[in-house]
């Protein structure tokens, strides 16, 4: 594999789409040895098919505000590869999204979902639209005038969205609703349904108690475990709830949430009303962490900056893309962290990978650590298939087993001779070596 020729093309042919670049840059960094030793993979020009998405759709969405103003704005599906199972992957509302995001998204989840065990396809799609300070009404007629494009490309067997930021159970609802109505079926074409809807049980948790039982099974090969561990998170959405629920449950200290304008520090711990209390201000449309210290008034505010800077044995970046620098990174190490987590989607900048990994801590990336969320989507997938809805115990024992089975791909690809796991490179490995035998089996398409 000529790396640095495939980066200039792809480079050329997509300037500017700086996110995507990099998630790709990291892929191909990772499995360049496997693929040198697998010729087969080469002939069939496997990364040249597998870099590029197989359609991508754009459209125009037009809705009215509640002041009677017509509002526009981007919508987008990009279906990446199917070569395992029916595309799957979320939707992301906010105002950053573009396609370079979507694509560094979609491409990272045909690892993300091969690495699950489960027959899922990679694909991711959104829209500018920011959901922040808009009214039910608005994001009702929004959520409608979106699916009015998007149902004609998917389907239960053919491309099942799911939440990401800035979209869970109240969009999923308005989007299910109007597909429904468009399509007259009543199927399993979207997950993270409402729970008496087809929903599974555990789905709103997934994402972040699997992180937490992948973070378990990192620190059993040290001979450790979370009691007692101080943790620091990011971030205060759905992910950062569902990570703080279970580290706490498991016996370690959350001291930090964060949002766009600043982080909190809890020395006490948040725990017990406090994590819900971070869904209420999640809820309240405002977008701040900072009310948090006026009703917990032992816990501080600092403004404009990360928590990356306090004391952790563990940190669980769970906000957004490269929200981890090399200086946080160094800080980090610096104060004794020895376990990082990526619970967001590629939250720590390349550089800032390259120092952990240079650390010989335990990093787990983002596609291993956050697979619980889709590997959930896929157990709802299952049950809506069988119309039958298993009991929380069923899919929680199922998401727990299959956060194991992900470490032992990471670990059986990621070993070096040292010893030392590198996760990223396992990761990488197992998910793309599943994908690739199975477009070599299929053909040319
Ligand atoms: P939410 O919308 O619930 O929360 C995301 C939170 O991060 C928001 O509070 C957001 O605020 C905040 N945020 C964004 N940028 C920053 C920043 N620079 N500093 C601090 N906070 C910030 O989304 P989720 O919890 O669903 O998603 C969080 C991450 O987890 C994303 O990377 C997502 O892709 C990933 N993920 C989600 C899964 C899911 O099932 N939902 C599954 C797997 C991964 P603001 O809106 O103002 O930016
Ligand atoms: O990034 C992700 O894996 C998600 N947002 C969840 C996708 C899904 O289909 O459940």
């Amino acid at each position: 594999m000529n790396l640095e020729k495939i980066m200039t093309d792809l480079e050329k042919k997509h300037p500017g789409e700086a996110e995507y670049l990099q998630a790709v840059r990291e892929v191909l960094e990772s499995i360049q040895d496997v693929y040198n030793e697998n010729p087969q993979f080469e002939s069939a020009h496997i990364i040249e098919r597998l870099v590029e998405p197989d359609r991508i759709l754009t459209f125009k969405v037009c809705w009215t505000d509640d002041n009677g103003n017509v509002q526009v704005n981007q919508g987008y599906r990009v279906q990446f590869n199917n070569a395992i199972g029916p595309y799957k992957g979320g939707l992301r509302f906010h105002p950053s999204v573009n396609l370079s995001i979507l694509k560094f998204l979609g491409f990272e989840q045909i690892f993300k979902n091969s690495l699950t065990t489960l027959p899922m396809g990679g694909a991711k799609g959104g829209s500018d639209f920011d959901p922040k300070g808009k009214s039910n009404a608005e994001v009702m007629r929004f959520c409608q005038a979106f699916m009015l494009e998007l149902w004609k490309v998917i389907g239960p067997e053919t491309d099942v969205p799911a939440g990401d930021i800035g979209v869970g159970g109240r969009e999923i609802g308005f989007l299910y609703g109007m597909y429904k109505k468009l399509a007259r079926e009543n199927t399993g074409v979207l997950t993270g349904k409402g729970l008496n809807w087809g929903g599974s049980l555990i789905r709103p948790e997934a994402t972040g108690f699997g992180a937490v039982y992948f973070a378990e099974e990192m620190l059993k090969t040290k001979n450790q475990s979370l009691k007692g561990k101080t943790v620091a998170i990011s971030g205060f959405g759905n992910v950062a709830w569902g990570a703080a629920t279970k580290a706490t449950e498991l016996g370690a200290k959350v001291v930090t949430i964060s949002g766009p304008d600043g982080y909190i520090y809890d020395p006490d711990g948040i725990s017990g009303e406090k994590i819900d209390y971070m869904l209420e201000l999640r809820a309240s449309n405002q977008d701040i962490v900072k009310p948090y210290s006026y009703e917990y008034p032992n816990a501080k505010f600092h403004q404009g900056k990360r928590p990356w800077e306090v004391k952790c044995d563990i940190a669980m970046p769970c906000a957004t893309q490269n929200e981890l620098d090399k200086k946080d990174a160094e800080l980090l190490i610096k104060n004794g962290v020895f376990c990082v987590t990526e619970v967001a989607n590629m939250p720590c900048t390349p550089e800032a990978m390259e120092v952990f990994l240079d650390s010989k801590i335990l990093y787990g990336p983002s596609k291993a650590v956050n697979a619980g969320g889709v590997a959930t989507s896929g157990l709802e997938m299952s049950q809506n298939a069988m119309k039958l809805s298993w009991p929380k115990e069923e899919v929680d024992q199922r998401l727990h087993h299959i956060m194991k089975s992900i470490h032992e791909s990471c670990e059986k690809y990621g070993k070096g001779k040292d010893g030392y796991v590198n996760y990223v490179k396992g990761a990488n490995v197992a998910g793309f070596l599943k994908v690739a035998n199975a477009m070599l089996d299929q053909g040319i398409l």
